[in-house]
């Protein structure tokens, strides 16, 4: 029996200069040290076998060969984990590993900015649910069921029919103008909100994504009227483009705006003169309008005595124009492309 316990040391002694990785030294472990069928605990079962007055003796030469290979083992381990040698000496003077720092995406980093500025006069941010009833989203908006002005809004469906009679399907909000009923229904005036948020559509091509942000004005009080839009809309402009950038209104439709507008914003890059890439010295930034006294009533105001202006604009394609980014593919923003998102 001794002469089997010294012909596993030799073989273990053999074994370990074998290893090199942290596979062989698994493997090393498990031929030797394996409860099924380690070499060990084969050699322990022939303790069975050995005549009484000797199983003493040879189960301690055995053990104390199993402290050596489990002794061995644990160094090796050691060894392995560090690998500069001396177990587990630090060399201090190495350099350290740097870790890359992140920083916030575009969207994130246009909203602080955009929210700040508009904080500065007055607005107070307001969210509202990204899964909206149909009613929010439309229906207090001037827009009845089945009018053809919804379709523009290309929205995502989370019922297939009605559920409520009052609120009708629930939608992924396709603009943050849902919000606009919502705050009117808290009954504060007068109001002056921004819902900054996300916003979905059915659309993906390279100036559309399914998901991207809005920023939504929405002032209600007495004696409101388009020069009120027109100065806020311009103080929001020179701040976020620059003070040089001018802006200009011109007649669109919305239903939930009576008059409609779309803000240009002059072109920096010719200063308004008009180059290649926008033609006639403006570039076309966003809706806005006076608020239509439909959705007032929605919202339970009396409007013969308060009136009110709204915009809504993209966040994204806002960053994109201030930055004078020659992108031309919007999605680029949302493919988690380091190369792209480092830029920002
Ligand atoms: C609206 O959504 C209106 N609710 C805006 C409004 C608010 C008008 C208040 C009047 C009063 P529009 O569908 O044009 O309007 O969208 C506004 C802006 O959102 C667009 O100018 C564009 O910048 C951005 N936008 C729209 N769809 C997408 C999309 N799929 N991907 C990225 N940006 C988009």
């Amino acid at each position: 029996m001794n002469d089997k316990i010294e012909v596993l040391r030799q073989e273990f002694v053999a074994a370990v200069k074998e290893v090199k990785t942290a596979a062989d030294l698994m493997s090393l472990e498990n031929r030797f040290l394996g409860r099924k069928r380690g070499r060990l605990t084969e050699l322990m079962k022939e303790l069975k076998g050995v005549p009484k007055q000797q199983v003493a003796q040879f189960g301690q030469t055995a053990n104390k060969l199993k402290l050596e290979i489990v002794e061995k083992i644990s160094l090796l381990k050691n060894e392995l984990a560090n690998p500069q040698g001396g177990g587990f000496d630090l060399d201090y003077t190495l350099p350290g590993k740097a870790f890359p720092i992140g920083h916030l995406h575009l969207a994130s980093q246009a909203i602080r900015e955009i929210a700040d500025i508009f904080e500065t006069i007055g607005f107070q941010r307001a969210r509202y649910p990204e899964v909206e009833w149909d009613y929010y989203a439309f229906e207090a908006l001037n827009m009845p069921a089945d009018h053809p002005a919804r379709d523009e809004w290309e929205t995502f469906f989370i019922d297939r029919q009605p559920i409520n009679k009052k609120m009708g399907q629930r939608v992924l909000t396709p603009h943050t103008s849902s919000g606009q009923v919502r705050e009117m229904e808290k009954g504060k005036l007068p109001i002056r909100m921004m819902n900054i948020s996300k916003t979905y559509r059915r659309q993906i091509d390279a100036s559309h994504v399914p998901m991207f942000h809005q920023f939504e004005g929405l002032v209600i009080d007495k004696d409101i009227n388009i020069t009120h839009l027109k100065g806020t809309v311009e103080y929001f402009v020179k701040k976020f483009f620059g003070p040089e950038r001018t802006i200009r209104l011109r007649p669109h439709h919305f239903k939930f705006t009576e008059p409609s507008f779309e803000v240009d914003i002059s072109c920096g890059v010719c200063d308004g003169q008009g180059c290649k890439l926008c033609k006639q010295g403006w570039l076309e930034l966003a809706g806005a309008g006076m608020v239509h006294p439909n959705v007032l009533k929605a919202g339970g105001i009396d409007p013969k005595k308060y009136s009110g202006f709204a915009f809504g604009w993209g966040v994204e394609r806002c960053y994109m124009m201030k930055s004078g980014l020659a992108i031309d593919d919007i999605r680029l923003l949302y493919k988690n492309d380091l190369r792209v998102i480092n830029q920002f």
